[in-house]
């Protein structure tokens, strides 16, 4: 893929408003001028989109647009199957056929994720990009990937409005509101709560000084161990998907450095799962049991996007 032009920004990831009341303004999707395709994912049925909007609102400022087809809805098919507008013949061979159905557009919703203004390190994160294993040791981490991410990482402001309620208020299901051992769980950004099959949700510590994995000590077990039985049994509560089936997890690295926790359904192939990213939290619980300093020890696996900055922090250290 080529090298992404440079962006406009309007504003920066620095510039901490508290953007909260942003969200009030719809977006303006007629005034959209694609950009370029980051990526798309046939897996996924979703694509990634760089746009800019022009005209009177947005005057050139850049954004970032997921355009995603949604799992379907049981309690729909009924509908699907009824009052379907066009079923179109595309093959035919003995018993077998395939079609093209053409639902009404009430049932053919696509989830539109947009980040407005984007910076361009949004539009990076999303550009389909080579790969590479990072095996960073404690060492690596306090001399090179800590210093980056204290100077470069994204804004968290989101994280504090849900923390706050100054967002997602309403969409809180469960709240622990101890200052240190406790946490909002909220339905993360990816899950439109229609159907339990792509189940997703997130909580997000009320502590503040916790960026990661590599941060946590034993000190922070009564707060792991809340997140982990409140949480499942919250969700088993509200959506009687019991803890069996729900896969609870930390990134390493997260995009954003505020301590959170996944929970997603065990069925689903979130995006985020594979082994060298998600720390189920019932291992990470049992290694702080065993030891206190065990994430400020190991070496740590973990893939970077060959243009990422601390890529070439690494490959500048010798450590690629
Ligand atoms: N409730 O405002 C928010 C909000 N924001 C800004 C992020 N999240 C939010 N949740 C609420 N409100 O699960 C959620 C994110 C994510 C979590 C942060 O917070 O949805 P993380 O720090 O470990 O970072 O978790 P992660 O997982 O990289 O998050 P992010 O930003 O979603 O990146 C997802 C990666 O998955 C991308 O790099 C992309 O490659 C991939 N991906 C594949 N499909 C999708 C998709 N449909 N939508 C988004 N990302 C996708």
């Amino acid at each position: 893929m080529a090298e992404a032009p440079p962006v406009k920004r309007k504003r920066e990831e620095e510039e901490d408003a508290d953007g909260a009341g942003d969200a009030a303004a719809p977006f303006p999707l007629a005034e959209l001028r694609l950009r370029r395709v980051l990526r798309e994912s046939a897996r996924d049925k979703a694509v990634f989109l760089h746009g800019e909007v022009t005209g009177p609102s947005g005057d050139g400022t850049d954004a970032l647009v997921i355009l995603e087809k949604t799992p379907f809805q049981e309690e729909k098919l009924l509908d699907l199957l009824k009052k379907h507008t066009k079923l179109e013949l595309r093959m035919h061979n003995d018993i077998y056929k395939t079609y093209h159905l053409y639902p009404p557009p009430e049932l053919s919703e696509i989830k539109t994720t947009v980040v407005y203004p984007a910076t361009e390190k949004h539009l990076q994160k999303y550009l389909r990009q080579e790969v590479h294993l990072i095996h960073e040791t404690w060492e690596d981490y306090k001399n090179i990937t800590l210093p980056y991410i204290q100077s470069q990482s994204f804004s968290i402001q989101w994280v504090y409005n849900i923390l706050e309620k100054k967002a997602e208020a309403d969409r809180i299901i469960h709240e622990n509101p101890d200052p240190c051992d406790g946490f909002v769980l909220v339905p993360d950004f990816k899950w439109n709560q229609n159907q339990l099959d792509d189940l997703y949700l997130i909580a997000l510590v009320h502590r503040r000084e916790v960026k990661s994995l590599r941060d946590l000590t034993a000190e922070h077990l009564p707060l792991l161990r809340n997140i982990l039985q409140e949480g499942k049994e919250a969700i088993m509560k509200r959506f009687s998907v019991p803890g069996s089936q729900l896969r609870i997890y930390l990134h390493y690295h997260p995009s954003y450095y505020h301590l959170h926790v996944h929970f997603t359904a065990l069925g689903y192939d979130a995006p985020g799962i594979s082994v060298e990213r998600a720390h189920l939290l019932t291992d990470v619980i049992d290694n702080l049991v065993l030891d206190s300093t065990y994430y400020q020890k190991r070496a740590l696996t973990f893939t970077l996007q060959a243009d990422k900055a601390l890529f070439k922090l690494f490959q500048e250290a010798g450590r690629v």
